[in-house]
């Protein structure tokens, strides 16, 4: 048995899963983990290094790893690719100004070989706010349509109100255990 065949059966055995959560600063990447693990979000500072959390939803085991996404640090993302089940990719919704550099990180992120098995789910978070692009413009503007490595899905949130966090979770674990805990 080689050793991915041997990490696959550990990880069905504990219903483990390894979700990555990427995106640029100030997104709400560490807002969406403090909020879905029912921590309070009042005091959330940037993100220097990364937050791992480990949340148990469904019955499954979630390893959330949260990785600062400031310029300087985002050559440091790939040291946190290996098994990675499923990628969050979180969109400040509102912040036009830099959606051309989330496009290209997320296409640039897409072209990783050790991402090449992940679930993708892209989170137009801060659907609270006025300004906010819609679904559609978002799925435009950042090119999702040209996805056919990944299966992806793009689902609206709110990290400060919660709304539909929920929804996008359920998505990221139901497709991924179609994939892992299925083979025997
Ligand atoms: N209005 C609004 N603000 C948000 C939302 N999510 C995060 N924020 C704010 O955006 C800023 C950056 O959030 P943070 O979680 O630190 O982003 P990160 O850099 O991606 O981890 C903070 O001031 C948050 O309160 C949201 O859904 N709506
Ligand atoms: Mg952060």
């Amino acid at each position: 048995m080689g050793f991915l065949t041997v990490l696959k059966k550990m990880k069905q055995k504990e219903k483990e899963m390894r979700i990555l959560m990427l995106g640029l600063d100030n997104a709400g990447k560490t807002t969406i983990l403090k909020r879905f693990n029912g921590e309070p979000i009042n005091t959330i500072s940037p993100t220097l290094g990364f937050n791992i959390k480990t949340l148990e939803h469904r019955g499954f085991k979630l390893n959330m790893w949260d990785v600062g996404g400031q310029k300087s640090l985002r050559s440091y993302w790939r040291n946190y690719f290996e098994c990675t089940d499923g990628l969050i990719w979180v969109v400040d919704s509102a912040d036009k100004r830099r959606l051309d550099d989330c496009r290209a990180e997320l296409h640039a992120l897409l072209k990783e070989e050790r991402l090449v098995g992940a679930t993708l789910l892209i989170f137009a978070n801060k659907q609270d706010l006025p300004g906010a692009c819609s679904m559609e413009e978002l799925q435009e503007i950042l090119e999702l349509d040209k996805i056919k490595t990944h299966h992806w899905k793009i689902v609206w949130c709110s990290a400060v109100t919660g709304d539909n966090l929920l929804s996008g979770i359920d998505w990221l674990i139901s497709d991924i255990s179609a994939r892992i805990f299925t083979l025997d």
